[in-house]
């Protein structure tokens, strides 16, 4: 008799082992995804538009994202690349991909 309560609170038990082990399989994922960013990519483009940490470059094909040629907005956080810029002027720079952001971190 005391067997068989043993053997029922073992059995018991499993599912909350696999419950958790599933739950830490969907944690590595997550983390997986973030770092597939950090890759610099360049760029050539002409600045068509200037916002307090963002501009509008309207730029040449990327062949490291596979974009062709478009106008988008790029994140600026730094203050003395963003003093390095002027409306209309064309630059080459180059940016990271930031979840949803591309942010310039260098402009020439
Ligand atoms: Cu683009």
């Amino acid at each position: 008799m005391k067997r068989a309560i043993v053997l029922f609170a073992v059995l018991a038990a499993m599912p909350v082992v696999f419950a958790q082990s599933g739950g830490m399989k969907g944690m590595d994922m997550k983390m997986d995804k973030k770092e597939a960013h950090g890759t610099v990519h360049k760029a050539t483009g002409v600045v068509t538009k200037m916002e307090k940490d963002k501009v509008t470059i309207k730029h040449e094909p990327v062949q490291s994202m596979n974009w062709p040629s478009m106008s988008m907005a790029f994140t600026v956080k730094d203050k003395a690349l963003m003093s390095k810029i002027k409306n209309g002027q064309k630059i080459d720079f180059e940016f990271v991909q930031a979840g949803r952001n591309y942010v310039v971190t260098a402009v020439k």
